[in-house]
């Protein structure tokens, strides 16, 4: 019924060739030949553990699920997300650990001790909003999901003592589902009266610079508050199977270097070619704003602007060629 939540499962080696998900097993992890050799990664534990920049993806020594994207597992390294029935208006959830009890214990990290971020699998709906922790381990925060859909929940956060984690999982709600088009890739975009202006694209398997370039009535901002200890945060998600990049800023507010705008530069990194929609958060005005940009990253960026993002086959490329794939 719900197809969606069976995209979770991704092998990224294969998402990159084929584009397409294989069976996966949903709630208890992925169940590919791929996968199973990495469990043993939890198991030995990380040696590396408090390694805060370690996310890279470029060590082959690490443990698969350090190659995955964030946000593809619901349960990882030992720590499972579970959302909690909550009365109306509310969202809630807990993460177990590797004991099965509630996590209590947080680091903080950008300001917060949890990042929730939100979108339809259909990537529109996009919220990132910070629940409040009960003592019993229960985050609760009103409701960011706005509107009937199948939506991606990702918890952004690191358990005292573990590793930063981001864990996904899908929850429906219930109504008429109105299917939203991907917005065609643009560079400039507009939100509450502010125009961002995207540069730099991001390629594959490396870091790119993207800057983003605030302006207000043809005016330069040059006065963002920081927010979460930023002047902007960026996430990207992956059309597809909603991969989740937490982009780190280049430069923070106070260092003596990182002007408060027009300009935020972010160092990012895709995993794959594909395409991306990137949520840029940034505060002005004692308002956080959220600019949306869709990005097409690697072959699939060559050629000007195509038409639907979604469809288009590329010739040059094994994906599009009838026949290809499935068995
Ligand atoms: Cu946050």
């Amino acid at each position: 019924m719900n197809t969606a939540t069976k995209l979770s499962g991704f092998t990224l080696g294969l998402a990159a060739v084929f584009g397409t998900a294989y069976g996966v097993g949903q709630l208890t992890g992925p169940v590919t030949p791929a996968a199973e050799t990495r469990h043993d990664n939890t198991e030995t534990g990380h040696t590396g553990g408090g390694n805060e920049a370690g996310h890279t993806g470029a060590d082959h020594t690490a443990g698969a699920t350090d190659h995955l994207p964030g946000g593809l597992l619901v349960s990882d390294r030992g720590y499972t997300l579970q959302p909690v029935t909550a009365p109306a208006g509310e969202f809630a959830f807990r993460i177990t650990g590797p004991d099965g009890q509630p996590v209590t214990r947080y680091d903080v990290a950008h300001d917060k001790r949890m990042h929730l971020i939100v979108a339809r699998r259909d990537l529109s709906g996009f919220r990132h909003v910070h629940p409040e922790l009960a003592t019993d381990g229960t985050w609760r925060v009103a409701s960011p999901l706005a509107g009937p859909g199948v939506w991606r929940a990702f918890a952004d956060f690191t358990p005292t003592g573990g590793e930063p984690l981001t864990l996904g999982v899908d929850v429906t709600v219930p109504g008429e589902l109105v299917e939203r088009p991907l917005p065609t890739p643009v560079t400039s975009t507009t939100v509450d009266g502010y125009t961002v202006i995207l540069s730099g694209a991001p390629q594959p398997g490396r870091t790119s610079q993207l800057t983003l370039t605030i302006s207000r009535d043809g005016k330069p901002v040059t006065d963002l508050q920081p927010y979460l200890g930023a002047y902007g945060h960026l996430v990207a998600l992956r059309q597809g199977d909603l991969a989740y990049l937490h982009v780190h800023p280049e430069g923070a507010p106070g260092d003596g270097r990182t002007p408060a705008g027009p300009a935020v530069s972010f160092a990012a990194e895709v995993p794959t070619a594909g395409t991306y929609r990137l949520f840029l958060d940034f505060r002005h005005g004692d308002a956080v704003h959220t600019a949306e940009f869709t990005v097409l990253a690697g072959d699939q960026a060559a050629p000007a602007p195509q038409a639907p993002a979604t469809t288009a086959p590329t010739p040059d490329a094994g994906h599009g060629v009838p026949g290809h794939g499935h068995n």
